[in-house]
């Protein structure tokens, strides 16, 4: 990691603070210290001043911390432009401490929103803080507790002037994979918190995808955790190595020390989410683009969290195959098969991921790099792996890129594995095990490489009960057919779409 940054030092300038952090609970905390281990001084301060005196406590050996009880002295021991990072909790307290902030701020100065704000907030507060002279930088960092304090992935949003004055810092203190930090310019206003949002919905979708493989090898197979642990150890020398696929083999590894049980039998199978993946379906729906990777593994969390409905049903019990296992010829090569089903749902749930990103800048004009995107995930964050240097290649070879599945690498990765893919799909329906992830990817798979789809037949319907018109592959222009009368067709050329039923 680099230790050099244009940032004159401290001392050179009236022995002002480089950079504030405000906000010191695990996230807030960690930043600090990584951001004084790189050599800048940094002013602490958090709403409860115990914690200040804690981090100092502590960690005050690790660098230049410059602790303050007020936020007026916090602003005061900042060097101008000033830079102030807010680390609370996301939505009202990031308000209150912004309201607070703005008074005591000049002209030019920095606010750094590195919380997981949602997008729209962001660019609500972009705009009131722009009317102060106030840059406002909505900041994504991913990599959890570990990832703030030994190096996160950061995706800063905001003015490109607003980057110049921070980016140093944020560039010195991100994780560094083969000499390149993983931190840029993202875009103007929401565009870092929204891709730290997509990022979290592609995490959502890889963990449902690696959870429908263990179920597959566990309850199709009848394969133990720890063996399925050692699986997915295989599984991470290989196309899949990444952060997730890694921690999988060691949560399956796991002994509960009480009953000796696999801790995976001894954990509620309910999956609980703080908000971000249903944040990212919710763009998604606006946006009108299919993120089916992400939407099922909302909703499959969705379904774990159902007990009571769960308990209902299992207490009455719903027919459908349930402990029938592959034997012989249908178990030989299937856990190689899971694996390209696997490989093949992630590719396509990283493609939508990616379009998502594609419809929102084009949709707000953020202009976002999606090749660096897949750099700057390549370390620190949850969804680093070695498949991301593989879409920053296919975002670098052609920049337009209409979607992932069309990258030569990509498309015939998915057609190696498509037979794999649909015998896992075909077996899981068989043996009644649900895998909504692989099944999903692969409709999606079929829906894009369709010439026609029944969407004509859609069209018609709503013609005929709504009167909505469609248009024709043969003629330019609308058209509504006379259902009730003599099934003649109109030519609608002002066509009132929409106006009898919104459907
Ligand atoms: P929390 O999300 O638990 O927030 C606690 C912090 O917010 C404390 O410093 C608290 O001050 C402060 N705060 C609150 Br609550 N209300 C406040 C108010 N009205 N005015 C001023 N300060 C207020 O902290 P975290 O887990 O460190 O996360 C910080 C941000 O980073 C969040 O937006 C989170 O979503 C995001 N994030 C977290 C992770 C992670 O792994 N935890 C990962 C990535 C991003 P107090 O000490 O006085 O109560």
């Amino acid at each position: 990691m680099a230790e050099t940054t244009t940032t004159p030092a401290a001392s050179d300038r009236g022995d002002l603070a480089d950079v504030g952090v405000t906000g010191l609970a695990v996230m807030g905390r960690n930043l600090a210290r990584n951001i004084a281990r790189h050599g800048h001084a940094v002013a602490v301060h958090n709403r409860t001043s115990s914690r200040v005196d804690e981090l100092v406590d502590e960690h005050g050996d690790e660098g230049d911390f410059r602790p303050s009880h007020s936020l007026e002295d916090f602003v005061a021991s900042l060097a101008k432009p000033r830079r102030v990072i807010i680390m609370v909790k996301a939505g009202k307290a990031t308000d209150a401490v912004i309201d607070e902030l703005v008074p005591l701020l000049e002209e030019g100065d920095i606010v750094v929103d590195a919380g997981n704000a949602h997008f729209e907030d962001t660019r609500r507060r972009e705009r009131d803080l722009r009317e102060h002279g106030l840059h406002y930088v909505g900041t994504g960092v991913s990599g959890g507790e570990e990832g703030a304090l030994e190096g996160p992935s950061i995706m800063p949003g905001g003015s490109r002037e607003s980057y110049d004055a921070l980016g140093p810092i944020l560039e010195d203190i991100a994780v560094d994979v083969d000499g390149t930090p993983c931190c840029t310019y993202v875009g103007p206003d929401g565009a870092g918190h929204f891709v730290k949002m997509v990022h979290n919905g592609i995490e959502y979708a890889d963990m449902q995808l690696i959870a429908e493989a263990y179920d597959l090898l566990r309850s199709g197979l009848g394969m133990e955790p720890a063996d399925i642990a050692g699986v997915f150890e295989d599984w991470n020398s290989g196309d899949l190595e990444s952060f997730l696929v890694e921690i999988t083999a060691r949560v399956l590894r796991h002994t509960d020390a009480q009953t000796g049980k696999p801790f995976v039998d001894v954990v509620v199978d309910q999956a609980e989410q703080k908000g971000t993946g249903r944040w990212t379906v919710q763009s998604a729906l606006d946006l009108g683009i299919p993120v089916t990777g992400i939407a099922e593994a909302v909703f499959a969390r969705a379904l774990s969290g159902a007990a009571g409905q769960r308990k209902a049903v299992l207490d009455k019990g719903l027919a459908g195959p349930s402990g029938v296992r592959l034997e012989g010829e249908d178990a030989e090569g299937f856990v190689d098969a899971v694996r390209q089903a696997l490989y093949a749902s992630k590719v396509v749930a990283y493609a939508q991921g990616f379009d998502q990103i594609t419809a929102a800048s084009a949709e707000y004009g953020w202009g976002v790099d999606r090749g660096m995107m897949a750099t700057i995930w390549r370390g620190g964050c949850i969804i680093r792996a070695r498949f991301l240097d593989r879409i920053k290649e296919a975002y670098d070879a052609d920049e337009h890129l209409a979607s992932l599945l069309l990258d030569d690498y990509f498309a015939s990765a998915v057609d190696d594995a498509q037979d794999a893919w649909r015998r896992v799909v075909s077996a899981a329906v068989r043996l009644g095990i649900p895998a909504p992830g692989f099944s999903s990817a692969l409709a999606y798979y079929d829906g894009l490489r369709r010439d026609r789809l029944p969407a004509s037949l859609v069209q018609g319907l709503r013609d005929l009960f709504g009167a909505h018109t469609y248009r024709r592959v043969d003629t330019e222009g609308t058209f509504h057919t006379l259902w009730g009368g003599d099934l003649s067709e109109e030519r609608q050329d002002t066509a009132d779409q929409g106006s009898h039923s919104p459907h």
